[in-house]
């Protein structure tokens, strides 16, 4: 390694002193004028990375749904998936590091990691619509080179186009061609084939709303929108031509509020959805004709993508194993639906995309979504196989029929990771195969009253949680005080856990009525207050 050549370079990329980081669920995240040294970093990083696993390493400049002073980075492992843990502490230290102790640090990952520094070294790069992105992204690109390091700039990409960007050159283009092109074909065709024959038998054609949060979701749709076959028809909104990214828009924005993005006309009974500002979450809504708002989130996604697999697996005759993985957020509704009406095994995994993620590698196919609208399907490898073979190879006309069919939603799924763009073709498809209203879909279960709350405290580490976050095990007697005030309530249910990407505590509770949800999330958010160390005045009541 040219130490020289980085303490040169890495002067030129000087660290705020005294900043500290932390690589969260979703990587860096901070004002993005604070992170010029943390890029550079993380180049070094993905280049140390790509040596070790002999493969591509993807890094991503963006901060999603945040608003678009701050920016971000994360860096994406060689099949697509997130970075693996023990190197989320590698960068942290890395980026933590101050210039003298940047040397000691570098060796050290190399020495632990076993990295063979006469290996050849690949990084791809990605960058959202940010003011700061394309300096930021500049910054890693000197990180990357002056390692030696070769790499390919993408320029601007959704943040599911770079992971399936490493993982179609780590699997030799056997997963897709490495192009926002070869992404647009892979995903439109699988569309085609999944869609033809259902689209012949009615007339007219799919419709829908997308607010694209003024973000790199609009750039990328509009692009895409030349390779959709005619009968599908994409409306734009929120394409960052006049708003600001995601200021009052986004699927965030949706789903914390509960009410439609500004710059969307809404007619009754019209299909919305809402990307984020890297389009890697989507939600859906519409409004009926008393002009109620109705959201349909992650789990809504989960249980439509879940009935229509498992219907195809039985048309196939596949006996293949199933699961549906979900966190703690997910409405007590759609576990109830899931497990006792479609009779789907459901399991809960910590917050984070990478925890379900892993979780849903367990089974032959694993679905897996959190509330918040991120989640994809995953098939296995031989799942995969058994599928194509069958699609080919069946006699029977109505299972070969079934497995074509799932040959095709696996060619449209983004296995790597949740893709707003790939979700929501999916979600298209099965609403023609099964002509399904937005609203009949809406029906499948009605979500239970819920209310999420934050509470400041002097430092949320003083609360440990277990059991997929479902229980606190520390400060004593806070669980005890949750289990009491939950059994005040009917079909009631709460939560707590400290924020991976703020400094708080989240606080999550359902009931019966949504007065009962927000009176136990309130009266949970106090015991939090008084067990937890809370600063500043006591949570108050909350007026819904
Ligand atoms: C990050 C995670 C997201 C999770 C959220 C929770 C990824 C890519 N993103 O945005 O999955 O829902 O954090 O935030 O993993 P919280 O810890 O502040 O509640
Ligand atoms: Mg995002």
């Amino acid at each position: 390694m040219d130490f020289e050549a980085v303490t040169k370079y890495s002067k030129l990329h000087a660290k705020p002193p005294g900043l500290s980081l932390q690589y969260g669920t979703a990587g860096f995240r901070t004002k993005a004028e604070n992170l010029d040294h943390t890029m550079f970093r993380m180049g070094l990083l993905a280049v140390l990375r790509s040596k070790q696993t002999k493969s591509t390493i993807g890094v991503m400049v963006t901060a999603s749904h945040n608003p678009e002073e701050d920016n971000g980075v994360k860096l994406i492992d060689p099949l697509g998936e997130m970075l693996a843990a023990a190197w989320e502490e590698h960068a942290t230290r890395l980026a933590n590091a101050e210039e003298e102790e940047l040397q000691r640090v570098l060796t050290d990952i190399c020495r632990k990691e076993a990295v063979d520094l006469l290996g050849n070294a690949f990084v791809v790069i990605g960058r959202d619509t940010r003011p700061s992105s394309k300096k930021l992204s500049q910054s890693v690109t000197d990180g990357v080179s002056v390692l030696g390091g070769q790499y390919h700039d993408y320029g601007l990409v959704t943040t599911p186009q770079l992971h399936y960007m490493v993982c179609c050159r780590n699997t030799h283009g056997n997963y897709g061609i490495a192009t926002v092109e070869g992404y647009y074909e892979k995903l439109s065709n699988a569309f085609v084939e999944l869609t033809k024959q259902a689209m012949s038998q009615r007339d007219g054609h799919i419709s829908l709303k997308v607010d694209c949060a003024n973000g790199i979701g609009a750039l990328k749709l509009k692009e895409m929108g030349r390779y959709f076959p005619a009968c599908l028809m994409v409306h734009i909104d929120n394409d960052g031509t006049k708003g600001k990214l995601n200021h009052l828009c986004g699927a965030d924005f949706v789903k914390v509020h509960q009410k439609p993005p500004v710059g969307l006309e809404m007619k009754p009974g019209e299909r919305c959805c809402s990307f984020d500002g890297d389009a890697d979450r989507i939600v859906y809504y519409y409004t009926d004709v008393a002009g109620h708002f109705h959201l349909l989130d992650g789990d809504k996604i989960a249980t439509l993508i879940s009935t229509f697999l498992k219907e195809l697996l039985v048309k196939a005759g596949q006996t293949l194993t199933f699961a549906v993985v979900q966190t703690a957020y997910a409405n007590g509704s759609s576990t109830c639906y899931l497990e006792e009406t479609m009779k789907v095994p459901v399991h809960c995994a910590k917050t984070g995309v990478k925890h379900l993620h892993h979780k849903a590698q367990e089974f032959d196919i694993g679905v897996y979504f959190e509330a918040n609208g991120h989640g994809t399907v995953l098939f296995s490898k031989a799942a995969e196989q058994k599928i194509r073979y069958q699609a080919k190879e069946e006699k029977d006309n109505r299972k070969r029929e079934a497995a074509k069919m799932l040959e095709n939603t696996i060619d449209l799924i983004n296995q790597t990771v949740g893709d707003a763009i790939s979700d929501m073709l999916l979600i298209e498809a099965i609403l023609v195969l099964k002509n399904l209203t937005v609203a009949q879909w809406d029906s499948m279960y009605t979500d239970l009253p819920n209310r999420q709350l934050k509470v400041k405290v002097a430092d949320r580490r003083v609360i440990d949680t277990t059991d997929a976050e479902r229980r606190a095990v520390t400060p004593p007697g806070l669980q005890e005080k949750i289990d009491d005030l939950v059994n005040k309530f009917q079909l009631a249910r709460a939560f707590v856990r400290p924020s991976g990407t703020e400094d708080v505590v989240r606080v999550y509770a359902e009931a019966d009525t949504q007065e009962n949800a927000d009176n136990l999330a309130h009266e949970v958010s106090l015991a939090v207050y008084h067990l937890a160390g809370g600063v500043g005045e006591p949570p108050k009541a909350v007026t819904s």
